[in-house]
C-alpha cells in the first residue's frame, strides 16, 4: 500500500469509530495519522521496513502496528470488523453538508435511520425536528442536503476525475499500438464536474489496447468490451478519497481521429450547431468525417476541420454553444488567458492559521512553479476555528515577511489578509491593522443563511470599505457539496465596477467560485478578476492552473487577470490603492 491508500485506510477508521460513539482521542489519533500520512513526502512503506515509524510525530504503538499490516498485508482486519459493525448507509448519510458522525449516530440510535431514503422520510415525518439537537431548522437543511446530493449524483470534481483520467491515459499512451491519443468530454472542456470519462485513440491494431483498458489497476467492473468501445467502471483513490466512476475507450482510424476528436469532445450542443454549419456547405459532418456528395474533405487535425468550415479554431472551453460560432464567424473570439502568463497568486493560508506549511516554504514553492509574486491571506481574528490572527500577530506575521523579502532574490512576497465580512458587513479589524496590509481579501464564513437582499448588502458593504483590494469565494459554494448562500450576483459584479473592486475567480478545484458563467458576465461589465488558489498547503499552490479553466471558460483573456501582471504593476496598483486608504507609520 501507498501513502495515500494507508492515509485513506486510517481516515475510514476514524469516520467508523466515531459512528461507533468511540473515545474522541482514539479517534482522532487516526484522523491525525491519516492526515500526516498523507502529507509525507517519503515513502510510509519505507519507514516500515527501518522500523522507524515512532519517530513520526502522532503514530504511537498501537497505529504502528496497524500501518504495519497495512503496507505488509494490503489489509487491517480492525478495519473490517468495523466495517462489519457500521450499516454503510450511515456514511453515506455523512455527505450531507452539516451532518457530522455525532449526528448520523443519534440519528440511527434514536430513529434507527440507517439509509438516505429512510432519512428522507423521517425528515418528511417531521421526526427529525424533535430529537435533540436538531431542531426545524436543521431538519429542513438535511431535506435540502438529500435532494442537493441527488441533483449531483454521480458526478465527479474535475481535479479527482483528471487524476483518474490522467492514469488511465499514462497506462496506454505509450503502448506502441497507439498513434493518437487524447481524453475528450467534459474533461478536454474542463467542466467544473465530470460525469464519465472519454478516451479516443487512434490505432491500426486496437485489440491489445481494449485488453490492457479493461484490465487496468482499479477496474470494478468491465461494462463492454469491444472491438471499437469499452467501458469500465474504475476506482481510484484520490488524495485520500475514494473516486468511482466510468470511463469509456473508443478506438479509431488515424484518419478518423480529428472528426471523432470533435465529435466525443462536444458539448453536444456546439456538435449540433458545427453540424449545422456543414450542411449549409452543402457538407455532413460526423464522428467519422466530413463528406460531399462528390468527394470527402481530408482533415489531419481538429483545426483543419473548422478551417473547412471558413472558422478559426475554436478552443475546448468555448463549446458550449453559448456564441462561439457567431464569434468565430465574426472574428471576435477571445485569444484566452493561459496559465503560463499568471504570474503570481494573493489568497493563501499559512501555518499563523489554517495551513500546513510555513510562509516561507509557500513562497520557495511558488517560487519553483515560476511565480514571480506571492500575496498571503490568512484568516481574520474572528474566524476562532480557523485559527485567525490577531493583531499581534498579525504585527508578527508582517515582519516575517519583510524579513522574507529581504532575503528572496528575484521574487515579491505581498502582505495581504483574507478579512471576513461581518454580518453587518464590516471588517474584521480596525482601520488601524487594515492600513498594515499591502491588499485585503474581503470572504463571507459566517451567516450563510441570511436572506438574499441583506447578504448582497453586506457585500456591497464591504466592498465599499477602501481597505478592500478583492473579494474571495462570492458566493461560497462547495461543487457538489452545497450551493452558494443566496446573494444577488450581477449586483456585486456591478458594484465592483463602480467600486474598482478585483472579484476572485477561486481556483480550488472545490469551490471554483466565481463560476465560468459569472466570469462571462463579468467580462461584459468590465469588471477585473484575479484568479487565487485558496491554498492551503504547498501543494494548493498549483490550483491556479483550475482557475484559468474557469476563466477560460468564461472567455476571458490575459488582460482581464488581474495577476498576469508584472511585479512592478501589481505594486504600483496597490499603492493606488492605498492612496484613498494610506498606511499610518
Ligand atoms: P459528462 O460526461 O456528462 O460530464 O459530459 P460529456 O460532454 O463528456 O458527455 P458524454 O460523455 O455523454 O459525451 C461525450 C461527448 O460525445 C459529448 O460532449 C458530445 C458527444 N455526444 C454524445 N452523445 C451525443 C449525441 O447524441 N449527439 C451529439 N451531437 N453528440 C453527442
Ligand atoms: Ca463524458
Ligand atoms: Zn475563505
Amino acid at each position: 500500500m501507498d501513502n495515500q491508500q494507508v492515509s485513506a485506510a486510517l481516515a475510514e477508521v476514524g469516520t467508523l469509530m466515531e459512528l461507533l460513539g468511540e473515545n474522541p482521542f482514539k479517534v482522532n489519533a487516526y484522523v491525525n495519522a491519516s492526515r500526516t500520512i498523507s502529507q509525507l513526502t517519503d515513502e510510509i512503506a519505507s519507514h516500515v521496513n527501518k522500523g522507524t515509524l515512532g519517530e513520526i510525530a502522532g503514530i504511537g504503538a498501537t497505529l504502528q502496528e496497524k500501518i504495519t499490516s497495512l503496507v505488509k498485508t494490503g489489509k487491517l482486519e480492525f478495519l473490517e470488523e468495523l466495517r462489519a459493525k457500521v450499516p454503510p448507509g450511515l456514511v453515506k448519510m455523512l455527505a450531507i453538508q452539516g451532518l457530522g458522525p455525532k449526528k448520523v449516530k443519534a440519528l440511527y440510535d434514536q430513529l434507527q435511520i440507517d439509509s438516505l431514503e429512510k432519512l428522507k422520510i423521517a425528515c418528511n415525518e417531521n421526526k427529525v425536528a424533535d430529537l435533540k439537537g436538531f431542531g426545524a431548522k436543521t431538519q429542513q437543511k438535511i431535506l435540502e442536503g438529500i435532494e442537493f446530493l441527488g441533483s449531483v449524483a454521480g458526478r465527479v470534481r474535475l481535479d479527482e476525475a483528471s487524476s483518474v483520467a490522467n492514469t488511465l491515459l499514462n497506462l496506454l499512451k505509450d503502448m506502441k499500438e497507439v498513434i493518437r491519443i487524447e481524453l475528450c468530454g467534459s474533461l478536454r472542456r474542463r467542466k467544473e464536474t465530470v460525469k464519465d470519462i472519454d478516451v479516443l485513440v487512434s490505432s491500426k491494431n486496437p485489440a491489445p489496447i481494449m485488453e490492457k483498458f479493461v484490465t487496468a489497476p482499479g477496474v470494478i467492473q468491465v461494462l463492454g468490451h469491444g472491438e471499437t468501445k469499452s467501458s469500465i467502471f474504475v476506482e481510484a483513490l484520490v488524495n485520500g478519497s475514494r473516486i468511482k466512476m466510468q470511463a469509456d475507450l473508443r478506438v479509431v482510424k488515424d484518419e478518423e481521429f480529428p472528426f471523432a476528436l470533435a465529435y466525443f469532445t462536444g458539448s453536444k450542443e456546439h456538435n449540433v450547431a458545427m453540424r449545422s454549419r456543414a450542411i449549409e456547405y452543402g457538407l455532413k459532418l460526423n464522428e467519422y468525417g466530413l463528406t460531399g456528395e462528390k468527394k470527402n474533405i481530408a482533415c489531419k487535425t481538429e483545426e483543419d476541420i473548422y478551417k473547412a468550415l471558413d472558422l478559426p479554431y475554436i478552443a475546448p472551453e468555448l463549446r458550449e454553444d453559448t456564441g462561439e460560432i457567431n464569434a468565430a464567424l465574426k472574428g471576435t473570439l477571445p485569444t484566452l488567458v493561459e496559465s503560463k502568463q499568471i504570474q503570481g497568486v494573493f489568497h493563501n493560508h499559512t501555518t499563523y492559521s489554517d495551513g500546513a506549511n510555513t510562509l516561507e516554504e509557500m513562497a520557495n514553492k511558488a517560487k519553483s512553479l515560476g511565480l514571480k509574486y506571492l500575496g498571503f491571506g490568512d484568516h481574520s481574528q474572528s474566524l476562532t476555528v480557523a485559527n485567525g490572527l490577531s493583531p499581534e500577530r498579525v504585527k508578527k506575521q508582517i515582519a516575517e515577511i519583510d524579513e522574507l523579502n529581504s532575503k528572496m532574490k528575484g521574487f515579491r512576497i505581498f502582505k495581504g489578509i483574507e478579512c471576513d465580512i461581518l454580518a453587518d458587513g464590516s471588517l474584521d479589524y480596525d482601520d488601524e491593522v487594515l492600513a498594515l496590509f499591502d491588499y485585503v481579501v474581503g470572504s463571507v464564513h459566517t451567516h450563510f443563511q441570511m436572506p438574499r437582499e441583506e447578504m448582497t448588502q453586506r457585500i456591497i458593504k464591504a466592498m465599499n470599505h477602501p481597505a478592500i483590494t478583492m473579494l474571495g469565494h462570492l458566493t461560497g459554494r462547495l461543487v457538489l457539496r452545497r450551493d452558494g448562500y443566496a446573494v444577488n450576483q450581477e449586483a456585486v459584479l456591478q458594484e465592483a465596477v463602480k467600486t474598482k473592486t478585483l472579484i476572485e475567480i477561486n481556483a480550488h478545484p472545490m469551490r471554483l467560485d466565481l463560476d465560468w458563467i459569472h466570469c462571462k458576465r463579468a467580462k461584459e461589465l468590465g469588471v477585473k478578476l484575479v484568479i487565487n488558489p485558496d491554498a492551503h498547503s504547498t501543494e494548493d499552490l498549483e490550483y491556479y492552473e483550475y482557475g484559468v479553466s474557469v476563466a477560460r471558460r468564461g472567455w476571458l483573456e490575459k488582460d482581464e487577470i488581474f495577476n498576469t501582471l508584472s511585479t512592478k504593476d501589481v505594486e504600483a496598483f496597490f499603492s493606488e490603492r492605498r492612496k484613498a486608504f494610506p498606511k499610518k507609520k
